[in-house]
């Protein structure tokens, strides 16, 4: 239990960039792919079971949500990408407000991205970790639903996508996460905790 964490509470939904607070304190976005696992993994690194909500039918709502750790400190859940079912037109200007957010986002200070872990990078996932190199942002992948294999093969796919990796690991690292057998909190806490430059031992962990 994560009191820092669990006191997250939903700030505002941004349709458009213009909705977003303002531009202070310190954000961290969770991104990902639709379905990877996004609104569970934040459910349970803040231990509330609908915080952010889950849904079987993705895509749906293409909003930034903010979520606030304390006056100074945000968790943002992205809108999901690679939706199939989202008209092209508005698939693109969901592309354009997440770059702009990432480029021009002056107190992102780091990016949660969810992968299934059954599933290598996508397009865009490789295209979130270029945006981090390119401009220094770190980047924390949760390898999400690690539940779905068995133990040794979860360990791999960690293995291979570090070793892959390797190149960036100055901005990227890499964890197993499983939001079904709440597995990787910890560490996914520790992660948070430094970049929100708060102390994992007074917010008990
Ligand atoms: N087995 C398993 N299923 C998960 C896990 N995390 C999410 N899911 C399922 O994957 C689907 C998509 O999850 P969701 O969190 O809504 O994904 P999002 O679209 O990225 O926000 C839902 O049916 C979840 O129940 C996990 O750790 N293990
Ligand atoms: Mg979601």
């Amino acid at each position: 239990m994560n009191p820092f964490y669990h006191q997250a509470s939903f700030l505002i939904s941004a349709a458009e960039l213009s909705q977003c607070p303002p531009d202070g304190g310190i954000e961290v976005a969770f991104a990902g792919r639709s379905n990877a696992g996004k609104s569970s993994a934040i459910n349970v690194i803040c231990q509330q079971k609908n915080l952010a909500r889950t849904s079987k039918t993705p895509g749906r709502t293409q909003l930034l949500n903010f979520f606030s750790l304390d006056e100074e400190r945000r968790l943002v859940d992205l809108p999901g990408y690679g939706y199939a079912k989202v008209a092209e037109k508005i698939k693109r200007h969901w592309q354009n407000t997440l770059a702009t957010y990432l480029e021009k986002r002056q107190c992102l200070r780091g990016v949660m991205l969810m992968v299934d872990i059954r599933h290598p990078l996508k397009p865009f996932d490789r295209q979130m970790l270029e945006w981090g190199q390119h401009i220094g942002l770190p980047v924390h992948i949760l390898l999400t639903k690690s539940d779905k294999l068995k133990r040794g093969a979860a360990a791999s796919a960690v293995l291979q996508l570090r070793r892959e990796l390797a190149p960036l690991e100055e901005t990227v690292t890499v964890q197993p996460f499983s939001a079904l057998k709440h597995q990787g909190i910890e560490q996914a806490h520790s992660v948070l905790d430094h970049w929100f430059g708060v102390s994992g031992e007074s917010n008990g962990e």
